[in-house]
């Protein structure tokens, strides 16, 4: 597959807890208005029906804006929306089952939080990972500690990959993380828990494109 990252410089995701009081809905038709380009649907605790009707309206959303449209963890929902891929974790459907059960077309993100989780995703066929958390972060329960901006740089080094960032990136510590070599950062609560989401999304963009300047000069 082609990298389905290519040209995705900021990877959105839903959490609705964190989004002051909007949907899903809300957040995702600002986050696609203000040039969006994936978003990845992850709500852990939702009834599965709720899920299925936040990803009809989200695919239909994605669809008119053309951006990619991924569902965390949750199969049959992403295959019942036709959203164009998964994003599983450590402990989900393995990646060879998800592939038999979604099929070829289709795009599968896996967490990874150390170098031998990469190489096995890279041999399980994923088609991007994502690295992390980077820095600290309290919005995904049981996450594990830190792998730091060295597990980032090794990854830039040595595996060719997609990936994306995630995990306590800020505005003001996204520069550190394009400089180790990311092109696409993931961020929940530095987006969706801003009241001004499209200033956001601009000054997150302003912070990448000026280190991406400096590391280039
Ligand atoms: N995955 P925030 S960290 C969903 O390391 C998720 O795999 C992570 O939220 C990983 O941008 C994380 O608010 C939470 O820190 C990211």
């Amino acid at each position: 597959m082609n990298n389905p990252l290519r040209d995705i410089d900021l990877y959105g995701l839903t959490s609705e807890e964190h989004s002051l009081g909007r949907t899903n809905l809300e957040v995702v038709r600002t986050m696609l208005d203000a040039g969006i380009r994936l978003i990845q649907y992850r709500e852990k605790d939702k009834p599965g029906r709720t899920k299925l009707e936040e990803c009809t309206a989200i695919r239909e959303l994605t669809r008119q804006t053309g951006a990619l449209f991924l569902v965390n963890d949750d199969v049959a929902v992403a295959q019942a929306v036709g959203a164009d891929g998964v994003h599983v974790g450590q402990d989900d459907l393995p990646v060879p089952v998800v592939r038999r059960l979604l099929g070829p077309g289709k795009i599968i993100g896996l967490s990874t939080h150390c170098p031998d989780e990469a190489r096995a995703a890279v041999q399980a066929g994923a088609d991007y990972i994502g690295v992390g958390p980077i820095f600290a972060t309290k919005t995904k329960k049981d996450v594990c500690a830190p792998v730091g901006l060295e597990y980032l740089e090794w990854v830039t080094a040595n595996l060719s990959i997609p990936f994306v960032a995630i995990g306590g990136i800020k505005e003001h510590n996204i520069g550190e993380v394009v400089q180790r070599g990311a092109s696409c950062v993931a961020m929940i609560t530095e987006i969706v828990a801003k009241p001004d989401i499209p200033a956001q999304i601009q000054a997150l963009r302003k912070a990448m494109q000026q280190k991406i300047k400096e590391t280039q000069s």
